[in-house]
């Protein structure tokens, strides 16, 4: 049967619960989703799976639309008595639901019918929109000539970025990272007024904000859909309700991006929705089209995912450059990304957002003191 890709990163997220494969970003590891009922009928889900530490292939099962507390045990030991899964060497249980009861009812947005706002709005109007609809495009909000100057900043670190895995990060896929410390220009972006105000007031609830990564995202053609995901999940299985905001994510674009190319491809208005009442499809969702310059912000708990590149010859660039809460683990190490040496040349707002504060304390470098004094030490 097809893999359902949701199905997948739910599986993989079941799989890091219980600490199983590689405690990563989905990568280096794969499922083959073989059943998904039992020979009585009952709702389950089979297969095998390989892991960067285990390359042999080990079968697993999640029990599907059970969550741990409905799982009574007369329907574990029901189910346990079902030689399929006596077999696997792993049992779940997942809420998940079958086939696609839940889809949206209705037709997905066209790239004609995107939200899309004038590099003039305030952030007030971002942030309705936002709320709202889940993402927003503000068009060019900066010049061509910036993100021709990025790529030239860059050029020799994304000639020698790896390809990346087949099930998320895309095996014609070049992710570079360490922007604070290679590219002035990709400073500026992070400390542009309007994209810092969206960010600090989408995630007011928290004492702060910070730079969550930095990643320039080259998808060459020939690049299939990733999967859709939230980036929400990066911080694990909790039932947040909508108003927990942790993830406020800025997509750059920095080349023109287009459906053909591989352009971000989002499901408008999903991020009301907790991730596990949700089962959707590539059908679901619409390509984010924006002209180099142009910024894609959108909630972490917007599903969405990176689009196909279906061209022969162009590369589509967009520079990730996510905002989450301040006292949360950034995914990409900003001490370490951008050696000291680096860091201490930079401005003190910039190395603030980078994660060089204290607020209520987190993030103190000993007595509560700001960890600048301890960058500048000798
Ligand atoms: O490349 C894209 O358009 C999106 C990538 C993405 O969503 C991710 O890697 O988390
Ligand atoms: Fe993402």
């Amino acid at each position: 049967m097809p893999v359902d890709l949701i199905v997948l990163t739910r599986i993989h997220r079941m799989l890091r619960l219980c600490n199983i494969g590689p405690f990563l970003w989905p990568s280096a590891w794969g499922a083959d989703i073989v059943q998904t009922r039992d020979s009585d009928d009952r709702p389950a889900l089979y297969g095998n799976y390989v892991s960067a530490r285990n390359t042999a292939l080990t079968p697993f099962a999640v029990l599907v639309g059970f969550s741990k507390n409905q799982l009574h045990q007369t329907v574990w030991r029901q189910l346990m008595s079902c030689a399929r899964l006596q077999e696997a060497q792993l049992v779940m249980s997942a809420t998940l639901h079958e086939g696609h009861e839940l889809r949206q009812s209705g037709r997905p947005a066209t790239s004609a019918s995107l939200q899309r706002l004038p590099n003039t709005a305030t952030v007030e109007e971002v942030i309705a929109v936002l709320d709202e609809h889940g993402y927003v495009i503000i068009d060019e909000l900066v010049s061509g000539d910036t993100m021709d100057r990025i790529v030239q900043e860059m050029q020799p670190h994304i000639d020698s970025s790896m390809y990346g895995d087949e099930y998320f990060s895309g095996n014609k896929t070049r992710r570079t990272g360490r922007l604070m410390a290679h590219s002035p220009t990709a400073r500026e972006l992070v400390m542009k007024p309007l994209v810092l105000g969206v960010g600090r007031s989408f995630l007011s609830a928290s004492h702060g904000i910070q730079l969550g990564s930095t990643e320039m995202i080259s998808i060459e053609p020939g690049q299939t859909a990733q999967m859709l995901h939230i980036d929400d999940m990066v911080a694990g299985e909790y039932p947040y309700t909508p108003d927990f905001k942790i993830y406020c994510n800025n997509i750059w674009a920095v080349t023109d991006i287009t459906e053909a190319n591989g352009g971000t491809r989002v499901v408008p208005g999903s991020h009301k929705k907790q991730f596990e009442e949700q089962s959707y499809t590539q059908d679901d969702t619409v390509a984010v089209e924006m002209s180099k310059g142009s910024l894609l912000i959108f909630s972490g708990k917007l599903v969405h995912g990176g689009g196909a590149n279906t061209t022969t010859d162009e590369i589509r660039r967009a520079l990730s450059l996510p905002f989450i809460v301040s006292w949360m683990r950034q995914e990409e190490n900003q001490y370490l990304a951008c050696p000291q040496k680096i860091a201490r040349t930079l401005p003190t707002e910039l190395l603030r957002v980078m994660g060089y504060d204290a607020i209520y304390g987190m993030g103190h470098t000993g007595a509560l003191a700001d960890p600048l004094q301890a960058l500048f030490e000798e």
